[in-house]
């Protein structure tokens, strides 16, 4: 490790397995790898390229071994102080499959992954870690059988360098806050297992418009929607007052739920509908909630965790507990700040062109070292030490 005793932890850090790859350039529609003559040069060689969605601009983009290849993963990681990664595979998982393919291929991918991590390097030092530790995969598309997404959650939790799942937003076709899910959550709260919660669909396109602006809209704004719309539906299904013990990480800082929390109170309480609903006021359950620090920016980490940190003054619905001495600034970013995890979205925003380091991880860095009333034990659990407890590596 090159920051002494403390660790670097990267808990958003994609990849495709080479299982799925190989799936990928099986196919012939989106999601899909295809090749196609390298339109760099002109010299016959050809280029990879992903497909995530239809309607991706400029056919998609290219694609190579860091996408894939450990040895990669590990370079980046070195490149870039990092000392321990939690990888998870990148959008669109497994939507795109028929129950009985995705069941299959889930449980492939998570012994696969499984063993990508185990035969990782070990950490020199004191620490007896591993460099890669996973997030699994669940059979969650449309008409899944609850059996197998439960007799993959067991799978999982019992792979030991897998420490959580990472999911998209659409469950088994109507989204996280359906019913039919409630044996899922029980299972995911029982095993301890951490969700990430990762988009994909991003909204409706039509809020784009028609000028082209690239990948810019989607990701910048139409990934974080979809993050919110998703975990309020959950928040509003009273899903965390049945499983508090739910462990739940949120991608990009859980898009715009922490500036829309006091929002979303004050439309619950003023609709019947919804008014009864729940056991405690919408701002208290961003308490139950973990948040990456995958926002490029130190005021918004501030706020986030200041949102965070005040969750606890919201219990029940009697409303603001401590409404005449209210917690300090510092308390709060302190508090909030457990729940926050330092990421880097790799392999994804490489630099456009070559650099020793990755802008978009130099950002985020840079972002939790400038945190204003994060003292150096906040920010140095930022960079590692929340993961390592939430991941159970500590
Ligand atoms: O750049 C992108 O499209 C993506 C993506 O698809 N998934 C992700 O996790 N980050 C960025």
């Amino acid at each position: 490790a090159t920051h002494g005793h403390r660790l670097f932890v990267d808990v958003h850090t994609h990849v495709y397995l080479p299982r799925y790859a190989s799936f990928l350039r099986s196919r012939t529609t989106a999601p899909r790898i295809f090749s196609r003559p390298n339109t760099d040069n002109a010299d016959g060689t050809s280029e990879e390229r992903l497909l995530i969605l239809d309607n991706e601009p400029s056919g998609g983009r290219p694609v190579g071994p860091q996408y894939w290849d450990r040895e990669e993963k590990l370079k980046f990681m070195d490149r870039h102080g990092i000392d321990v990664s939690i990888i998870s595979s990148a959008n669109p998982w497994l939507d795109f499959l028929p129950a009985s393919t995705a069941h299959t291929l889930a449980n492939e991918l998570n012994e696969d992954l499984e063993t990508y991590c185990s035969t990782s390097p070990t950490l020199t030092g004191l620490h007896n870690l591993k460099r890669l530790y996973g997030f699994g995969l669940l059979p969650l598309v449309p008409s899944a059988p609850i059996s197998s997404l439960l007799e993959t959650i067991d799978q999982i939790s019992k792979l030991p360098h897998l420490r959580g799942i990472i999911m998209g937003t659409k469950g088994i076709g109507k989204g996280l806050d359906d019913d039919a899910l409630e044996p899922v959550w029980e299972a995911l709260a029982k095993t301890g297992l951490v969700v990430f919660l990762h988009p994909h669909y991003g909204v409706d396109s039509n809020a784009w418009g028609e000028k082209e602006n690239g990948h810019v809209l989607p990701l910048a704004l139409g990934f974080p929607f979809e993050t919110t719309t998703a975990i309020t539906r959950l928040i509003l299904s009273g899903t965390f007052d049945r499983h508090p013990t739910l462990r739940i990480l949120l991608a990009h800082s859980g898009g715009t739920l922490p500036l829309l929390s006091s929002r979303l109170a004050s439309c619950i309480a003023h609709d019947p509908l919804v008014a009864s609903r729940l056991q405690h006021d919408a701002r208290h359950y961003l308490g139950n909630l973990y948040f990456d620090a995958v926002a490029y920016g130190a005021e918004e980490l501030g706020f986030v965790s200041d949102v965070i940190g005040r969750a606890g003054a919201y219990e029940g619905k009697a409303g603001r507990k401590d409404a005449d001495g209210k917690v300090g600034l510092d308390e709060r970013r302190r508090v909030g700040s457990e729940r926050m995890l330092f990421g880097t979205d790799h392999p994804f925003f490489p630099p456009l062109s070559e650099t020793e380091k990755w802008m978009s991880v130099v950002e985020n860095l840079d972002a939790i070292e400038s945190v204003d009333g994060w003292t150096e034990k906040e920010k140095d659990a930022v960079r590692g030490g929340n993961a390592l407890k939430l991941f159970g590596l500590s």
